[in-house]
């Protein structure tokens, strides 16, 4: 037990990981015939002649995207209706056959190296407009497309493939082929992390409303990615059951209680995507969603050891709506607000052993404090189970006032919800904490932070 404990603390990320894990926070931009149609999956069959944005500028999109604070860009190149947003070689569905004629995904990625934001691609392997669909020759239909994608746009950071598989004109279902396209992006973009329901780079958060798990792991049992690399022997309950029923559904995936039953760990971080309206596609009776909700989705994704993955998508113009350009600037300038006023001036630790540190971070005079930022050094593995935030002022308390589990590459503690009532765990009355003590109370290996920062509530 204690062997296997120790290798699943060093389960470490690949360095695409790494980058992606710095990124954190990139939109995605749904954007096609549907945009015309005003559906969410389009039939194959639509009208190349439909798809028309006569004041396409992506400029507007990477200016929006900027003041939301975020770091990149995802564009469905192709969804599962066929239609192709750059003229590929290898099919008539796209836009050299609309009045729009231009390469939008040429327009997206040369917008984005000029804004500073990376660029990556949705291609879905779903495609109800080919005839080749549900035959071995799909996959190097979706190959050849898929090289197109990743040799004449610059550098990508990311590929987005959809787990959605539908059947094809012939009735067939189409046997994708991960393997084989996992290859081809590693030969031409080497840097480029690859999500799919299971990994192999950033695995499915298991829902797309934007709700983050309570306990978040990247170090996962095997068995949920397949592609995943494998770097550790097997659970000391391994040959004692399986876990054949693991799904990214599943609330508890990384628990210790998982993994002692798997046959091997992998490092595959989870993201959230969800869409700021109610579609992916635009359309114009759905608005954005609150400030409130936005902010929330922040807080437990980038700051619950996920990535953000926020779609935004442009009008029947090819245009962001106003509507979410407004709320994309709001929530901006809320977490840059939020974040502004870092209050340590010293922070040392002060006791414990390697497994259960113990911390303090004083300050210069008692000071009202609305979070607390925890990151792990995640290069060197995830290790914290669980930990507490208790508050140092005049009267001695026992009780934290914040309670968490797991850390990994950064934990936002909320200390005051700006959205909620008194946080329960804060007394009434209390007077103001001049130091808080973070407590290590269960970890897997020795604990390394990169990061430990308290923030001062800013009441302009
Ligand atoms: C899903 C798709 O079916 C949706 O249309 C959307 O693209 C979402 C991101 O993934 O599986």
């Amino acid at each position: 037990m204690k062997k296997f404990l120790s290798e699943a603390a060093k389960v470490i990320p690949s360095e695409r990981q790494k980058i992606w894990f710095d990124v954190n926070m990139y939109a995605f931009i749904h954007f096609g015939v549907n945009t015309f149609t005003d559906r969410e999956w389009g039939l194959g069959n639509e009208d190349p002649m439909i798809f028309n944005p006569e004041k396409l500028d992506c400029d507007q999109w990477c200016a929006a995207l900027k003041d939301g604070g975020f770091k990149g860009m995802v564009l469905t190149c192709k969804h599962h209706d066929g239609f192709c947003l750059w003229p590929s070689k290898y099919t008539e569905h796209s836009v050299k056959n609309s009045p729009f004629k231009g390469d939008v995904v040429k327009m997206a990625s040369d917008a984005c190296r000029k804004y500073g934001l990376k660029f990556g691609i949705y291609l879905s392997p779903w495609d109800r407009n080919s005839p080749l669909y549900g035959t071995d020759a799909y996959n190097d239909y979706f190959v050849n497309q898929l090289t197109e994608l990743l040799t004449e746009y610059g550098e990508i950071f990311y590929i987005f493939f959809d787990g959605a598989c539908g059947e094809g004109p012939n009735g067939k279902v189409q046997k994708y082929d991960f393997p084989r396209y996992i290859e081809t992006i590693r030969k031409y973009q080497p840097n480029a992390v690859i999500f799919n329901d299971g990994g192999p780079d950033v695995r499915w958060v298991g829902n797309e409303a934007g709700k983050a798990r309570y306990s978040e792991w990247a170090v996962v049992p095997k068995e949920l990615c397949r592609f995943a690399f494998v770097q550790t022997g097997k659970g000391p309950l391994a040959d004692e059951g399986s876990l054949d029923f693991l799904h990214n559904t599943d609330e508890e995936i990384g628990s210790l209680a998982n993994i002692m039953y798997s046959s091997g760990l992998t490092f595959c971080p989870s993201e959230i995507d969800t869409s700021i309206r109610k579609g992916w596609f635009w359309h114009k009776k759905e608005d954005p969603k609150s400030l409130e909700t936005l902010f929330h989705i922040y807080l437990t994704s980038v700051g619950g050891n996920a990535s953000l993955h926020l779609n935004i998508p442009p009008t029947t113009d090819g245009l962001l709506d106003e509507r979410d350009v407004k709320r994309l600037k709001e929530f901006g300038d809320l977490v840059k607000k939020e974040f502004s006023r870092p209050a340590g001036v010293k922070t040392e630790r002060i006791g414990g052993s390697d497994l259960q540190p113990e911390y303090r971070i004083t300050f210069d005079s008692p000071k009202a404090i609305k979070y607390v930022v925890i990151e792990e050094d995640i290069a060197q593995g995830q290790r914290i189970e669980s930990f507490s935030i208790y508050q140092e002022n005049s009267i001695k308390h026992s009780f934290p006032v914040y309670q968490g589990t797991t850390v990994g590459n950064r934990k936002i503690c909320p200390l005051y919800d700006p959205f909620a009532l008194q946080n329960p765990l804060i007394a009434s009355g209390n007077d103001l904490p001049a130091s808080l003590i973070v407590k290590i109370k269960a970890s897997r290996g020795e604990v390394v932070l990169r990061k430990l920062e308290a923030y001062e509530e800013i009441n302009t």
